[in-house]
């Protein structure tokens, strides 16, 4: 059989499982990552397992999204994450060196390797040929003990580029006319992948941007070949030992194909409040805007940040305009500094942000009420930017650059200067003296601050739910409606604090009252439309309402990490049989489904009993056997544990 690439790297990592799309597969994991909001809750995890050192060929530890330090958890954190990377043998990437994705794909990516990063942008290595799967920490905590990733074997979408970009229309424009072809939804369990003569004519960090936001339509991931560009990347980094060519074989087979001519895509924009709604820039042309910020995994590279700096040059900011700049490493800031380009920003008055995420996650940069902003990275989910009424339009480098000067929403062929021609240099700045990579060293006291708990546990799964329906939600809620993140974010090592804020923004009673109801023995169950838990790959999204005493979650439908993660904490993900029922629960109703242990233990069906309404509600569920094991544990970290601590759990 004529195999594509994403089948190829699974066929090379494959342990167990039929390779046949819908199957569960268990891969081997080559490489980590996590970042600092996801991180200390997965090797609190990866702990709990009672490994001695990390099995993975790499791990990497990044500080980037709580750099901000307002108080002493974000810093407690970095200090515990330092350690216990040296107690195991994981290399630490110091705050200030970068976003997770960016520095990734810079140092340590490699076409033909797995990767799966506690974070939903990890897809971000497809660009340099890898596999790389976002997930939640507990998936990562595994991985790093020596444990298999299961996952279902994907779907192949082929995206066929033909062409050339035109002046001024860049990666982003092409990310966000895929979105506006497959939408944000209904595309769980399929990978994209890109070929087709249009393919070299994009260096690997724009093709980085293309996977990285593959992640807002919900495919498990996106991947490009390993060619002469990407052994041209490598080199640059001083890499090139490391490549290897990795192709599709000729004639392949795909499950489905997509033509995109590069040469017919224009500068495009994704409306609030979805990055699935797209239209083209012209369309807003003149439309006033208060605020731009330039960054985030998805567009901070070299080449996206000189873009910038040339448009600029010699210009000024609007003064009604608010412009900050955040480089997506350090690599990349060295470069601009080294090259004067930040001098050239720093001139038009923009204000120069750390290599982090920043704005991206709204822990800073929230604009003033009613704002219209324009931002460069790849989610603008309704209240992201940390202020509710913000209207977030996403955009590309050049695009936002454009309107920073003219203060209007501005299609960036309208300015009145040449297109500046930027090229990926033939060799990047290089210092990796801010990774850390030391141990395992079983001498190294780990450093627990007041901030870090541990992982709450949950209970086997009852022989009965009882309980009440404890909040309806509609469709797309994103893990940002369920776990807020920006200001609320530094108590994400503390899962009693920061449950409390659950829900906060779409029904602040909700955690109160369900943490009344666990208090009282009422299991709470979560009701919700189409698509539940976009977005992020946060597990606080799960282990949360785990937390507050959620047992179940009915929805239409789900999206991947999600329901992953609600099956790692234990709690039971289930569909209606007919969609219909949606509307007929109400928040409030006395709710039971009997016998639920027993019932999905043996696989037989399953029905809510709507005692308010004098319902029975058919519910479907769809779980492999070793789901329905790890849900009867109460999770996977009981389902995991071995008996005896110190013995290595995978060998
Ligand atoms: C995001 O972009 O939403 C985040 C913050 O990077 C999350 C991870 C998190 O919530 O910590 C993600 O994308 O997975
Ligand atoms: Fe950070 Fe934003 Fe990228 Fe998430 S999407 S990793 S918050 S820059």
């Amino acid at each position: 059989m004529k195999q594509n690439l994403t089948h190829k790297i699974i066929a090379a990592h494959l342990l167990e499982g039929e390779l046949r799309p819908g199957c569960q597969v268990a891969v081997r994991i080559d490489q980590t990552l996590t970042q600092d909001a996801t991180g200390t809750m997965a090797y609190l995890q990866f702990e709990a397992l009672g490994v001695d050192r990390v099995q993975t060929e790499l791990s990497v530890s990044y500080v980037d999204h709580n750099t901000v330090q307002i108080g002493f958890e974000n810093a407690d954190d970095h200090r515990y994450l330092q350690t216990v990377a040296a107690r195991y043998g994981i290399v630490y990437s110091r705050a200030g060196n970068g976003i997770c994705h960016q520095v990734h794909l810079e140092r340590f990516g490699r076409p033909g390797k797995t990767l799966l990063g506690a974070d939903s942008h990890t897809p971000t290595g497809g660009g340099i040929g890898m596999l790389a799967v976002g997930v939640g920490g507990l998936d990562v905590a595994v991985a790093m003990a020596g444990g298999p990733f299961y996952m279902t074997y994907p779907k192949v979408c082929q995206v066929r580029l033909a062409g050339h970009l035109r002046p001024w229309v860049s990666a982003k424009d092409v990310i966000l006319k895929m979105l506006e072809t497959l939408s944000t939804k209904g595309n769980v369990d399929w990978v994209i992948e890109y070929g087709g003569p249009g393919v070299v004519a994009l260096s690997v960090p724009e093709r980085a941007t293309i996977a990285n936001m593959g992640a807002e339509m919900g495919v498990t991931t996106s991947i490009f070949p390993s060619d002469e560009e990407t052994r041209r990347f490598l080199a640059a980094q001083g890499r090139e030992d490391q490549w290897i060519e990795l192709l599709p074989d000729e004639e392949a087979d795909y499950d489905r194909a997509i033509d995109l001519d590069l040469g017919d895509i224009e500068p495009m924009t994704a409306y609030p409040h979805s990055p699935g709604n797209v239209k083209p820039v012209r369309d807003f042309a003149g439309k006033r805007i208060d605020q731009v910020e330039i960054g985030s995994c998805t567009n901070s590279s070299y080449v996206d940040m000189i873009t910038v700096a040339r448009i600029l040059k010699g210009k000024r900011v609007h003064p009604d305009v608010s412009l900050a700049i955040a480089p997506g490493s350090r690599q990349v800031l060295q470069m601009l500094a080294r090259e004067g380009a930040l001098a050239d920003l720093i001139d038009s008055g923009a204000r120069i942000m750390e290599s982090a995420c920043g704005f991206c996650i709204g822990n800073s940069q929230s604009p003033q009420t009613d704002a219209v902003s324009l931002r460069t990275n790849n989610r603008n989910f309704e209240g992201r930017s940390g202020t509710a009424s913000a209207q977030v339009y996403l955009v590309s480098p050049a695009t936002a650059a454009a309107a920073a000067i003219t203060g209007v929403f501005t299609d960036p062929r309208d300015l009145d200067m040449s297109y500046p021609e930027v090229y990926m240099p033939e060799r990047f700045s290089i210092d990796d003296s801010m990774f850390i990579a030391s141990g395992p060293d079983a001498g190294v006291e780990v450093y627990r601050g007041p901030n870090i708990g541990e992982p709450p546990l949950s209970d086997p799964l009852p022989a009965d739910i009882a309980g009440e329906i404890t909040i309806v939600v509609g469709d797309k809620i994103t893990t940002d409606h369920i776990m807020p993140a920006g200001a609320r974010m530094k108590f994400r090592s503390n899962v009693p604090r920061y449950a409390r804020y659950v829900f906060e923004h779409v029904d602040p009673t909700f955690a109160s009252r369900a943490a009344e109801n666990r208090d009282r023995g009422v299991h709470n169950l979560i009701v919700a439309g189409e698509s539940y838990g976009q977005g992020s790959s946060r597990e606080h999204a799960a282990l949360c309402p785990m937390y507050l005493g959620v047992k179940a979650v009915i929805a239409k439908s789900f999206e991947r990490i999600h329901v992953a993660n609600l099956i790692n904490v234990g709690i039971v993900p289930l569909t209606f049989g007919d969609v219909a029922d949606y509307a007929r629960i109400e928040s409030g109703d006395k709710v039971s489904i009997a016998d639920i242990r027993g019932r999905l233990e043996r696989g037989e069906a399953l029905a809510l009993i709507d005692q308010t309404k004098g319902l029975e509600i058919p519910l479907a569920y769809d779980l492999t056997d070793r789901q329905r094991a790890i849900l009867m544990a109460g999770g996977m970290l009981n389902y995991t544990k071995p008996e005896e601590p110190e013995t290595c759990l995978f060998e």
